[in-house]
């Protein structure tokens, strides 16, 4: 039964196009409409696991920051003629302590969540360097971006979330590049020029391009989860995002968070924050998240304000 639904995912991601992770609104609504078995798992919302409690708590006071980002390049509306987009930003605010910075032995440490148009985002740790978003096609796109710590639960204070419309003109991507699975945290450090002074933080993108968003307008931004999950990690695993322009019921606005694990039955989030689900079988999984009305009508915002992801449990 297993085998079956996973082989049955694989053939719909396949049946999407070339780009599964760059989930848009069509393709959310070809998954709803072929509707997945439920998977046999029983998810329950829990509290924050002790190990990022711990984390917390030998932070200071570095979790009450408030963090503000600008986007320093590329400038708004600017035209980039190279498939390599440089990212540059600048962190201000009261920032308690707070700086991306990954710590080599293990891995992990603040960083900010780059997104480029709607793919899964991107780790960006060395905010010194810029970010290179390499082989991004020809085309509009926006960035997302903003702070995020270790275990990935994002910054969500007013000035935190900064978002940038490009365009890029004959950049020259390889559209025949085979393109980066979405295994994760894999940031690629290779660069053919060996003379290159600082090897800088980047990956090669997914081909996609900007949807029709309106940055005035109601705007979800998926986060997490993302990636593969291990041993501890992967229970409880954290579902966090960025809400721009819409206040949630029960943070005195009119919108809900509507999520859904491998098809199943619709979840609602209703005050803005981390949630954290248990109860995960290993295999993969797919999470939808929207952003609805009171009457669950989809908020349309470019194909943005509908994502899906696959995710990989490993146990
Ligand atoms: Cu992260």
């Amino acid at each position: 039964m297993r085998l079956l639904f996973v082989l049955s995912i694989t053939v719909l991601l396949a049946a999407c196009g070339t780009s599964p992770t760059n989930t848009n609104s069509s393709n959310a609504s070809n998954v709803a409409a072929n509707s997945f078995p439920a998977g046999a798992q029983a998810l329950t919302v829990v509290d924050m696991p002790q190990r990022v409690k711990d984390m917390m708590a030998s932070r200071g006071e570095q979790d009450q920051a408030t963090p503000t980002l600008k986007i320093l390049e590329p400038a708004a509306n600017a035209t980039v003629s190279s498939s390599t987009v440089k990212l540059k930003l600048a962190l201000s605010g009261d920032l308690k302590g707070y700086q991306p910075h990954k710590d080599e032995a293990t891995g992990m440490g603040n960083h900010i969540h780059v997104i480029l148009d709607n793919q899964p985002y991107e780790a960006y740790y060395n905010l010194a360097e810029e970010f290179e978003l390499r082989n991004v096609a020809d085309g509009e796109h926006t960035i997302r971006a903003f702070p995020s710590r270790p275990w990935h639960e994002s910054y969500k204070n007013t000035g935190a979330f900064q978002m940038v419309k490009f365009t890029v003109k004959n950049g020259g991507a390889d559209a025949n590049k085979p393109a980066t699975t979405n295994s994760g945290q894999q940031l690629s450090n290779a660069n053919s020029n060996a003379n290159a002074a600082p090897v800088r933080e980047g990956k090669d993108m997914e081909k996609s391009t900007a949807g029709a968003i309106d940055p005035a307008k109601p705007l979800l931004t998926y986060s997490r989860p993302k990636g593969q999950y291990k041993a501890a990690e992967a229970d409880p695993i954290m579902i966090d995002f960025w809400l721009a322009n819409a206040k949630l019921k029960g943070d005195g606005g009119n919108y809900r968070v509507r999520y859904s694990v491998d098809a199943g039955p619709a979840k609602y989030i209703d005050k803005w924050g981390p949630v954290w689900l248990s109860g995960w079988e290993a295999g993969k999984h797919m999470i939808q998240l929207e952003l609805v009305d009171d009457d669950g009508g989809l908020i349309d915002n470019g194909g943005y304000n509908s994502t899906i992801r696959e995710i990989t449990v490993v146990k």
